[in-house]
């Protein structure tokens, strides 16, 4: 039998200690978040909170806890310095001497689906601190924050489906775990690479009327089968996690372009695309805001929108190449 690898002893193979040490906290939390959402119906955590977030959303429960088992996870350990949060208005610091990683993360994507038993995840980034940690201040963990994607040391999801699987990277290509009944994330698969074109698109296509003009012709010439010789399918699940992890296995494109309701795009930068972002690239795909590539914006904001166009590398260039030449 092959010997058991869990994704705390896979980042020691290639990373700093400290960097275990923020996997083992991640693994943690995933953990507890796993397990509550598995008997969610048994206990008062389904449906809404009662409050919004920073972006106006309406918090769900298991948002407001996969927050706190997140932010008490990282919180206690020795080399997070601070923790930047979906859910929360402002990063967390926490000023610890030595301590050099910022965790950026969505607890709980897919807020439409928690009630409903379909797949949701969480989602992170790791980046470091840029100055001395001595004596780092909230303006040094900022500036280190809004720094391009390409800067991030480590990324990753967590998909609770079927099966609760971790997906990451630390800048050496993606691995994949999946979670036992010992509660180890056992690795899965070693190295895992996006099928260089796939059989499937995905996206809200009840906002198509409001894409700008290119996203929709490209999308037109996808169901031609202009692209590959056949025509493309559709799947859309609506958590970003279980979209990419499908596009990341089987190939093919998720898209959420600008509409007239988002104009600057729906999802995050800093902790939805960036890190998508990371491990399609690392596993040989692309990922895109239409025209410019997601890992080298510059974030302005914590919070900041993007359109994300992630995917197989053939797919996610013919968009590129249509949004370009449509300027
Ligand atoms: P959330 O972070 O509030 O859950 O929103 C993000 C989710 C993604 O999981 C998904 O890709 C997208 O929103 C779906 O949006 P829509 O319902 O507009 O299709
Ligand atoms: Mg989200």
């Amino acid at each position: 039998m092959a010997t058991k690898v869990t994704v705390e002893q896979h980042v020691a193979e290639g990373a700093s200690p400290e960097l275990r040490e923020v996997f083992g906290g991640i693994a943690a939390a995933a953990r507890e978040i796993g397990k509550k959402i598995r008997l969610a119906g048994l206990s008062d955590v389904l449906g809404a909170y009662g409050a919004v977030n920073v972006q106006g959303e309406q918090q769900q429960k298991l948002d407001v806890f996969a927050n706190g088992v997140m932010l008490r996870s990282l919180g206690k350990l020795a080399s997070v310095i601070a923790c930047v949060s979906e859910e929360n208005e402002e990063p967390i610091p926490f000023y610890r001497a030595g301590a050099k990683y910022i965790v950026i993360f969505d607890p709980l994507d897919g807020s439409s689906n928690i009630d409903v038993n379909v797949n949701t995840g969480t989602i992170f980034s790791v980046q470091e601190l840029s100055s001395s940690t001595a004596d780092a201040t909230i303006f040094d963990v900022t500036a280190s924050i809004l720094q391009p994607g390409t800067k991030q040391v480590a990324a990753g999801y967590v998909v609770y489906g079927p099966s609760t699987v971790m997906v990451m990277t630390t800048g050496a290509g993606v691995a994949a775990f999946t979670l036992d009944d010992n509660g180890d994330f056992v690795r899965s698969s070693e190295s895992m690479h996006m099928p260089e074109q796939g059989p499937y698109y995905s996206a809200n296509e009840a906002n198509a009327a409001s894409w700008p003009a290119a996203y929709r012709e490209y999308l037109a010439m996808l169901l031609r089968g202009e692209l590959n010789g056949k025509a493309y399918s559709a799947r859309y699940i609506g958590s970003l996690v279980a979209d990419f992890h499908r596009t990341l296995l089987k190939g093919g494109v998720f898209l959420y372009p600008p509409t007239d309701k988002a104009p600057k795009g729906k999802l995050r930068l800093l902790y939805e695309a960036n890190p998508l972002a990371l491990l399609a690239e690392q596993a040989g795909g692309a990922a895109v805001n239409g025209p410019k590539r997601i890992l080298e914006l510059q974030p302005e904001q914590i919070h900041q929108r993007t359109p994300l166009i992630v995917g197989s590398k053939r797919e996610v260039e013919a968009l590129q190449k249509a949004v370009l030449e449509a300027r």
